[in-house]
């Protein structure tokens, strides 16, 4: 008998402890995602000129990690891999998307946000999608279908493409906002609506001059890239543009304080057009694009505010990154780099935007949870790409084989071992190998420069390129020809992490 009630009480003591290891966490998330922030761009990244002190609080109350990458020097590429785990090079048509084009990621594919609901949260998008919405013949004066809702967002308030690009409205929950039946949305990428204006030969109604493309349909004095012609109601009016998102992902975090939810906050800024509110324009000496980044601090800020009004600092993990690195002329001319000054956006590294240099992809990357993650800085080699493997651990959801590597102890300061490896992708597809201290650029036609005026190396070159990254941040010292057999090494591993993930 005394036999059987030890059994019993070691059955249950066994259970209770698997019970404990078993208990499922499920803090809410938010990942704020900034459009072409550069690592040198925040102060607690190094910058001195340029004031962020919200980023700072996220960096400096969580882990600030220096090694963490976008997997693309691209906005929609680096989009794609965060929300479905694979790098963007696997999916041709994971490219920088026209607004019209339709959505790039399968409606069958187990994504982030799916993963997330199947987990109990109820999920939502606010800001710049850029994934492709619609199935490419979208009559915008109806719902638009496959999109946000289609990958697994329960909410979504998003702008289909970029800033830049038309159709210039806000798409809630796949229909326009704001349209009225009698000025039908169109929308085309091949030829202008007659008698509607461009900046090409409207110049005089434009607030900002074009300095490469943009010089289409006109919205708010802006011309853009593609043609637009009615829905005058629904268009956005840039300098608003901010206020507008913040007030949509406040509403979402109210709506669902009392359940966990997942919020992908998806900034448009510093992207051009930089157009701030008045409120910040001129604030910060470093023209329209230091001002835009001042516009997205604040509205960090009025975030993490909510959040501790509504109790949900200590219930909450905020991850902060950005989609791509820096560029000042990206086709406006609104005095970027004459106002640079001492300011640094792409910190100690070479390139920038669309760049296989170090400057294209390697971005800040900080992770908050009040009250779990003590706050320090990370050297571990991290990619965004894992986010997707790391949530999945925390809500003890399983996924598919991806390139999505579980990194949940790194993001939680537990682990200081990332990544062994990564592949960084540059313009058009073309790869590179960041693996240990070392990064290696297959050779590459294409040009130096991207072809269409933009400042920023495109990392190409006929010759094989090898970097130790750690002594030789800014990229000068070309070392393949002095070690061979790293480059073979380094070939065989590029070539290896793209047959399989
Ligand atoms: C480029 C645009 C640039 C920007 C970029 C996409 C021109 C000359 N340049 O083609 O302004 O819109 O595409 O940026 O049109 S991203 O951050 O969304 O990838
Ligand atoms: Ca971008």
């Amino acid at each position: 008998m005394k036999k059987y009630l030890l059994l019993i009480v070691a059955i249950t003591f066994t259970c209770s402890l698997y019970a404990i290891e078993k208990k499922v966490e499920t803090p809410n998330v938010i990942i704020i995602y900034a459009d072409d922030l550069g690592f040198g761009d925040v102060g607690a990244y190094g910058s001195t000129v340029l004031k962020t002190p919200n980023m700072n609080r996220i960096a400096n109350q969580g882990i600030r990690f220096t090694n963490g990458y976008a997997t693309s020097a691209t906005c929609t590429p680096s989009r794609y891999s965060l929300l479905t785990g694979h790098y963007p090079w696997r999916n041709q048509g994971a490219q920088v998307l026209p607004g019209d084009a339709p959505l790039i990621i399968s409606t069958t594919e187990t994504t982030l946000p799916k993963m997330m609901q199947n987990a109990g949260y109820t999920t939502g998008v606010v800001g710049k999608w850029h994934l492709g919405m619609g199935d490419g013949r979208t009559d915008w004066n109806q719902k638009v279908s496959p999109g946000a809702s289609e990958v697994g967002f329960d909410y979504s308030y998003i702008m289909a493409a970029t800033n830049d690009r038309v159709p210039n409205v806000f798409v809630k929950n796949g229909q326009v906002e704001g349209l009225e039946k009698s000025d039908p949305l169109e929308v085309s990428y091949r030829k202008n609506f007659e008698g509607e204006p461009t900046g090409k030969n409207n110049p005089e109604l434009l607030k900002v001059m074009y300095s490469q493309g943009h010089d289409m349909s006109i919205n708010n004095g802006v011309s853009r890239i593609g043609f637009q012609k009615g829905g005058k109601s629904a268009q956005w009016v840039d300098e608003e543009m901010a206020d507008r998102f913040l007030v949509e992902a406040k509403q979402f975090i109210h709506r669902n304080a009392d359940h966990p939810f997942f919020l992908l906050y998806a900034l448009h800024q510093p992207h051009v057009p930089r157009i701030p509110h008045p409120r910040f324009a001129g604030t910060t000496g470093l023209g329209a694009r230091g001002d835009v980044i001042a516009e997205a601090d604040w509205s960090i800020g009025e975030l993490l505010k909510t959040l501790k009004k509504k109790g949900l600092m200590e219930n909450t993990i905020i991850i902060f990154s950005s989609d791509n690195g820096p560029v000042l002329d990206d086709g406006y001319m609104d005095a970027a780099a004459e106002k640079i000054g001492g300011h640094t956006p792409w910190g100690p590294f070479r390139g920038g935007k669309y760049s296989l240099y170090e400057a294209g992809t390697r971005v800040p990357f900080m992770v908050m949870w009040k009250g779990k993650i003590v706050p320090q800085e990370s050297e571990a080699l991290i990619s965004q790409v894992d986010i997707m493997a790391s949530l999945a651990a925390l809500t003890n959801q399983s996924i598919p084989k991806s390139d999505s590597k579980n990194m949940l102890d790194v993001m939680l300061g537990e682990n200081s071992h990332g990544r062994n490896s990564l592949v960084m992708e540059g313009l058009r597809h073309k790869v590179a190998l960041r693996k240990g201290d070392w990064v290696f650029i297959p050779a590459y036609k294409g040009g130096k420069k991207p072809g269409w005026g933009v400042d920023v190396e495109t990392g190409f070159s006929l010759k094989e390129q090898l970097f130790n990254i750690k002594n030789d941040p800014k990229q000068k010292t070309n070392l393949a020809s002095k070690y061979p057999n790293k480059v073979e090494e380094m070939k065989k591993r590029l070539a290896q992490e793209q047959i399989e993930p």
